[in-house]
């Protein structure tokens, strides 16, 4: 298969940078099947057809159901709004179109599992788009904890700082709506450290959570009214791993200051890792095999060519961003739909991850511990 056809729904920030993803990929990964951004997916004919020209697609179109079933067609692309992931990834596994869905992958857990349903029963390469398991650092931390550098696991901590909403005239735009996003910050970003410590550290056991609506009324986007938020500003929560590690996970829009503040940190037996979005070229890394005298946190350069995917782009200390791991994503994608072969995080990895969410929000109606039900 040399190239793949993708059809793309939604234009905004992921659709931005998914698309600027295909238009990469081929070039530094020569031997992956060339992507064609074939048709772009959105409802306001006028924005979408000047997204269409800016973002390089050949067509466009409102009618994301004739998207799906068109044979000019090989992968759906979703990128929109999570209250209709699950419905276009049921049309496209009808259709036999592979997908690559962002996170979360549903905006409720029914949904979640009739998604993996049928893109099982398709037999159709599927992928949650969970990009921070790309990042050259987070690759390489799984491959150091396999290879036993950090022994037995006592901790994940993790927190997904933002502020973006800190303005109470801010208005109500759609993922502060639970009708199109189903949650806050905790499906927007405990979704992203759910997912980092089921692929650092194993599945989660058990969860208790909490979570704060601290702004209850907002602005209308187009200004003439005000309307009540129906989703959270701040959820935290606790876990117990299956292999009996704790977990602390916190996810805000309100930590003045913190603009996507990423960061978890892993302590085992014999040694600790560290990670910092805002820093995500490097890894920390404390190991007790250090002699005594000259223990401490030392600063993993994550820009050799031995590290995961680094080779393809620039000579060592040449730093990587955020977009690049949106291109690995798309490249392990498009080498799956080439290969028939599997690629994670597929569905059913969203579908562990949206079991973990729900379980979340339970416990913060019975104030007690619930156990996720994939
Ligand atoms: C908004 O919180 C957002 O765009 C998330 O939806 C993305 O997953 C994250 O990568 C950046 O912030």
């Amino acid at each position: 298969m040399k190239r793949v056809r993708i059809a793309m729904i939604g234009y905004r920030f992921m659709g931005r940078v998914h698309a600027h993803a295909y238009r990469t990929v081929h070039h530094f990964f020569p031997d992956c099947p060339e992507p064609e951004l074939a048709l772009l997916v959105g409802r306001d004919e006028a924005a979408l057809k000047q997204a269409a020209q800016q973002l390089g697609f050949k067509r466009w179109t409102t009618d994301w159901r004739a998207a799906v079933q068109d044979p000019q067609i090989d992968a759906v692309d979703i990128s929109s709004t999570g209250n209709n992931h699950c419905e276009v990834a049921l049309a496209a596994a009808a259709a036999k179109k592979h997908v690559i869905c962002e996170k979360p992958l549903a905006n409720t857990l029914p949904e979640a599992r009739e998604m993996v349903l049928a893109v099982e029963r398709a037999g159709i390469t599927n992928m949650t788009a969970f990009n921070y398991r790309r990042v050259p650092a987070v690759s390489f931390a799984k491959r150091m904890i396999e290879e036993g550098r950090l022994g037995r696991i006592y901790h994940f901590r993790a927190r997904y700082l933002q502020d973006w909403i800190l303005d109470p005239q801010f208005p109500l735009v759609w993922r502060l709506q639970a009708d199109q996003a189903g949650s806050g910050p905790h499906g927007d970003l405990n979704a992203h450290l759910i997912d980092l410590s089921r692929y650092l550290v194993g599945e989660i056991e058990s969860v208790c959570g909490m979570k704060e609506t601290f702004i209850h009324e907002r602005p209308t986007v187009d200004g003439k009214a005000r309307a009540k938020v129906s989703v959270e500003d701040a959820a935290l929560f606790l876990a117990r791993f299956q292999g009996g590690a704790l977990g602390s996970f916190e996810a805000t829009r309100f930590a003045a200051g913190r603009k996507n503040h990423l960061t978890w940190e892993i302590n085992g037996e014999k040694g600790s890792l560290e990670f910092d979005l805002e820093r995500l070229n490097e890894l920390r890394f404390y190991s007790e095999e250090d002699r005594g005298t000259e223990r401490g946190f030392r600063r993993i350069y994550v820009t050799e060519g031995q590290h995961p995917y680094v080779a393809a782009w620039w000579p060592p200390g040449h730093i990587l961003g955020y977009e690049h791991t949106f291109t690995h994503e798309v490249l392990d994608f498009l080498r799956a739909v080439r290969d028939g072969k599997p690629v994670a995080p597929d569905f059913r990895d969203g579908l562990r991850c949206q079991a973990v969410l729900d379980a979340v929000l339970r416990s913060t109606s019975t104030g007690g511990w619930e156990h996720p039900e994939a």
